[in-house]
């Protein structure tokens, strides 16, 4: 692998915030908790469906989609939390597709973006998000501490993402969060094994609400990471690339 694409998204994050502009909105809506849903889901593992078009892996994979009618669907088929990813240069997501998803649906609402700064978080919540991604990979664990504060005294909750035994260790020296993700995919090579949930869980404490990312595709998938521990699945590419995410949720989640 060249140079970090973790990296590169970072820089580009930094000069996009050189010249960020507030949007001129107010939260018209209180919040829903992302924990509660996840909790009292009625599937066995919990399911956040994600709004995705494109992956700097995977190249464009949905190129028009109509994110309010795509939120609804999810909603539908029984998601207990939406996830939007509004990254534009390598997502090619947007602010606009987590409005509509806020605006459409009533569920939680995760912003999934590379958060490292708090401007950010209150652009989440103008939006009208719920909750938002937090990458242990792209801040040093006291200033990912610092946003996490930051979101919870906006009422926005946080999902701490972890990729390895390292990364999750340094971020509970420092505090717990309630709900942290382990993406299954390594953010530089591109590589999902599923097998990252079963070995990084290991030091996930009991009382974390934990989720697994990235690379969810068979009913056999999920069946894997509940007995793994995982309370819930963050599923997109699948359900973007089916015919019918509405028929794709009912085959992985009964
Ligand atoms: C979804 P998948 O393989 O189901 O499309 O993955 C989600 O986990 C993935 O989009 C993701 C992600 C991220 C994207 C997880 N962590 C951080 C961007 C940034």
């Amino acid at each position: 692998m060249p140079e970090s694409i973790l990296n590169r998204i970072l820089q580009t994050k930094l000069e996009e915030l050189a010249v960020f502009k507030m949007p001129e909105i107010t939260r018209e809506k209180g919040h829903y908790s992302l924990k509660k849903a996840l909790d009292n889901s009625n599937h066995e593992l919990g399911l956040i469906a994600e709004i995705k078009q494109a992956s700097p892996s995977k190249g464009v994979f949905a190129r028009s989609i109509n994110a309010t009618s795509v939120a609804q669907s999810y909603e539908r088929a029984g998601a207990d939390a939406i996830s939007v990813l509004t990254d534009r240069t390598y997502f090619h997501g947007s602010i606009e597709n987590l409005i509509k998803a806020t605006n459409n649906v009533q569920l939680p609402v995760l912003r999934k973006d590379f958060i490292i700064d708090e401007r950010q978080i209150e652009e989440a919540n103008r939006c009208g998000a719920d909750a938002i991604l937090l990458i242990a990979a792209a801040l040093d664990p006291q200033k990912l501490h610092d946003l996490y504060l930051a979101a919870k005294a906006r009422g926005l909750e946080s999902l701490v993402e972890v990729h390895s035994t390292d990364e999750a260790e340094r971020v509970l020296r420092v505090f717990t969060p309630e709900i942290m993700g382990i993406n299954n995919r390594n953010l530089n090579t591109f590589e999902t094994r599923l097998a990252v949930t079963e070995a990084v869980g290991k030091s996930i404490p009991e009382e974390v609400l934990m989720v697994s990312e990235s690379g969810v595709h068979t009913a056999e998938d999920v069946r894997f990471l509940r007995n793994h521990r995982a309370r819930a699945a963050l599923v997109g590419e699948a359900l973007i690339c089916s015919d019918s995410p509405e028929h794709k949720i009912r085959e992985l989640f009964g």
